[in-house]
């Protein structure tokens, strides 16, 4: 438990409805208290509601008019006492209250520092508190459904169940170094050993083989449309996004920068990147777009790459076909509206569109999932490993069990294949925060939002 009192605004700044204020620690009870015209809060029951006014501490003058929740520790998400200021919302007055607090002996809260809180004070492991970030990035039902169950505690599960197989595999060892008076220990454990580690690593393949998905649901899948100047790709990005995204003109050299959304495609989100075409250009600020767009192509999971059907390849196109062949990438042929000076005899697959007459978006739609084999996931209980950190330690851990099969097969001494198998225990555990340092909690935190 900590001394200080921490504070801050929960909700998102700006003219909302209300506004919360929330205080976490020892004295959040009493700081509300001399604040609040209304009850005595020292006396009030937990998790309880109140009518009631913000008074200045200074000049005794009403503020607001608000409703005060009293939650008592234990049972709160810090574990500490809270107490959450419901006010009317205007910047001013909510900065106010929040200044009044701070003035009565609260700290000014860092981003993420509740939810830390409750890690620190056991409340949550790491990965749950790790699934609050996702669960207030989330962008789709599928990732948000990720989310809450990875904060319900359900990726660590899966997690502690590795890490029990594992350490029974560890005890199993020590039972083997203690008694080494049984002459042919070493052999009986080899073969004991054996099927046991190889069990656990198929459960890993398994969880690291569906966390595929888990991490597409989470972050979606960067698609980057490519394609010579005035082919279609902004009217592409709008026909996809249902909207009037980007600017679309006759002009070849439209898109200058980078213009992005996000779809939703079963359940599934697409960061969906338009470029500046590409060309060969002497244009300064045209060819700072191209750079870009190259750029765009490297980090990309998907390209989509817009060929224009009234027009025969030119050397752009082909250099287009090169630059992406060893990405997942679809071929789209788009203006089939128009008589067609294409010859298409040496293009591999292609889907042919026209977003003049909104042909052939569907059929795309349907091979992006056909693509990364999503099918609908939508309804679907997901119960995935979708966190890179996470997925980065699991494969950490199997690589340390990979290694201790290996040892097993060369006869190698018990003890010595003992060290890759608490190797891979304590990856395990530095998914759930067992094992981790300061510093990467500092990073971890500091990316919520204030408040949270
Ligand atoms: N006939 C026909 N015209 C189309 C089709 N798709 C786009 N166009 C037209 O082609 C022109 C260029 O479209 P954009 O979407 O701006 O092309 P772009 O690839 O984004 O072009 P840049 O931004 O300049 O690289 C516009 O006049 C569109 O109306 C289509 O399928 N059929
Ligand atoms: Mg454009």
């Amino acid at each position: 438990m900590f001394d200080d009192t921490i504070a801050a605004i929960s909700t998102s700044l700006g003219e909302g409805a209300v506004s919360i204020i929330r205080l976490s620690g020892k004295q959040a009870i009493e700081i509300g208290n001399k604040l609040f015209k209304g009850k005595d809060l020292t006396q009030v029951k937990s998790h309880t509601i109140h009518y009631g006014h913000i008074i200045d501490p200074e000049d005794i003058k009403v503020v607001d008019e608000v409703l005060l929740t009293v939650m008592r520790s234990p049972r709160t998400y810090t574990t500490e006492d809270i107490i959450e200021i419901n006010c009317h919302g205007g910047v001013f007055v909510t900065n106010k209250i929040l200044e009044f607090t701070l003035t009565l002996g609260a700290r000014l809260a860092e981003p993420g520092e509740f939810t830390k809180r409750a890690f620190l004070n056991k409340r949550i492991d790491l990965a749950q508190a790790e699934s609050v970030m996702d669960l207030i990035n989330a962008k789709t039902d599928a990732s948000l459904n990720l989310a809450v169950n990875a904060l319900d505690g359900r990726v660590s599960n899966l997690i502690k169940n590795l890490r029990k197989e594992v350490l029974s595999i560890i005890a199993n060892i020590e039972v083997n170094i203690d008694y080494p008076e049984y002459d042919d220990a070493v052999v009986v454990t080899h073969q004991i050993l054996k099927p046991e580690i190889e069990k656990v690593l198929k459960e890993m393949n398994h969880i690291l083989e569906v966390a595929k998905t888990g991490k597409i649901i989470r972050e979606g899948i960067k698609t980057v449309i490519v394609g010579r100047p005035n082919v279609g790709k902004s009217s592409l990005l709008n026909k996809m996004m249902r909207e009037e995204k980007a600017i679309v003109t006759e002009i070849a050299g439209t898109t200058r920068d980078l213009i992005e959304g996000y779809i939703n495609i079963g359940g599934i989100t697409l960061n969906l990147i338009d470029t500046a075409g590409i060309r060969e250009t002497k244009d300064i600020v045209e060819s700072i777009g191209v750079n870009r767009t190259k750029k765009e192509i490297n980090e990309a999971e998907l390209i989509l790459l817009v060929l224009n059907n009234s027009e025969s390849l030119t050397e752009d196109d082909k250099k287009l076909l090169n630059l992406t062949k060893d990405k997942k990438r679809i071929i789209i042929v788009n203006k089939i509206d128009l008589p067609s000076k294409m010859n298409k005899e040496n293009l591999e697959h292609y889907i042919e569109t026209s977003m003049l007459n909104d042909e052939g978006i569907e059929l795309l739609e349907k091979e992006i999932k056909k693509l990364f084999e999503l099918g609908d996931i939508k309804n679907k209980d997901i119960n995935y490993l979708s966190n890179t950190r996470h997925i980065a330690k699991l494969k950490k851990a199997r690589h340390s069990l990979k290694e201790a099969l290996l040892s097993i097969k060369d006869e190698i001494p018990i003890d010595m294949i003992e060290i890759d198998v608490k190797e891979a225990w304590i990856y395990l555990g530095e998914i759930l925060g067992e094992e981790v340092s300061d510093n990467l909690l500092d990073e971890l935190f500091s990316k919520f939002c204030l408040g949270k």
